[in-house]
């Protein structure tokens, strides 16, 4: 997979080059390209915003030097050829980049959406700082190339560049050959799947006590039985407990015998559609 990031901060972006994600640079999986916007200035001060038309507080950044930072980009893009022969490509492989727009006022970012994205093998991030970039460089790039302008969540950052690496990390995780079998992602919190609805519960490893805690018992027998329902309880409790709204939102399928008891524990019902909600008057914390 081809990265390209622009962005008048290119330090920011060092922490590509450490742990999981740098590993998979060195290893050849990812070939990252950190660029610095002020390249495609032309002016003394390198010049990379303006005041807003319409007046306003704070500055927007000029199209030019994202177009011609994009318009080299783009001509050097590499030939799509996708590892999974299945890919929604229309079977000729050559899909083209996806450009990345950072910005509070994008689509939600989620494991859905870093899966597609894990799926394309050219994509340019274009971070920004000020007030965001002026919009006729999306309307530009959206006739080049699949534009998605996504957020990372409900605060607001001074610029793109950390969703950068959020969004980065969360993706290259997900190509082949970039996690060991020790870090197997089958389970995660999000991911498709089994767990699909559920936050993950709490983990332990050695010493069997702790400062007098210890380690729950069923952990340390070998019933896998056991084990499994253990963990889905927790799962679901935690779940209950901070994210009360991926239980409602999961579909009635989702829940297998031992689950629905302990949802009912838990004061959960499961209402006209199937789907489980907190009793009235059960307490929400
Ligand atoms: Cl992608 N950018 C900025 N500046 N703030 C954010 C964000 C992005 N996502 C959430 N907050």
């Amino acid at each position: 997979m081809r990265l390209d990031v622009i962005t008048i901060f290119p330090e920011y972006l060092a922490p590509l080059r450490l742990s999981l994600v740098g590993r998979a640079a060195d290893r050849g999986l990812l070939d990252i390209r950190v660029h610095d916007l002020r390249a495609w200035t032309h002016d003394r001060h390198h010049t990379v915003d303006d005041t807003p038309y319409g007046g306003g507080p704070g500055m927007v950044m000029k199209p030019e030097p994202w177009g011609e930072a994009l318009d080299e980009i783009l001509a050097d893009t590499p030939v799509d050829t996708p590892i999974d022969p299945d890919a929604d490509d229309g079977g000729g492989g050559a899909r083209g980049p996806v450009l990345v727009v950072p910005t509070p006022s994008g689509r939600p970012f989620s494991q859905e959406v870093a899966a597609e994205l894990a799926d394309r093998s050219h994509l340019i991030f274009t971070p920004a700082r000020y007030e965001g970039i002026d919009r006729r460089v999306v309307e530009e790039y959206a006739e080049r190339a699949e534009v998605r302008e996504l957020s990372i969540g409900d605060y607001v950052l001074a610029g793109g560049e950390a969703p950068v690496l959020v969004m980065v990390e969360a993706v290259v995780r997900l190509l082949p050959g970039v996690l060991g079998n020790a870090e197997s992602h089958r389970d995660d919190s999000f991911a498709a799947g089994s767990m699909a609805h559920l936050l993950e519960g709490p983990v332990y490893t050695k010493p069997p006590v702790w400062r007098g805690r210890e380690v729950p018992q069923v952990l340390l027998g070998g019933h896998h039985g056991h084990i499994a329902r253990w963990r889905r309880d927790h799962a679901l409790r935690r779940t209950a407990e901070h994210r009360p709204d991926l239980l409602r939102a999961a579909p009635p399928e989702s829940w297998d015998p031992g689950d629905r008891r302990f949802l009912a524990e838990l004061g959960w019902e499961s209402g006209p559609d199937g789907r489980f909600g907190p009793r009235p008057g059960a307490v929400e914390e």
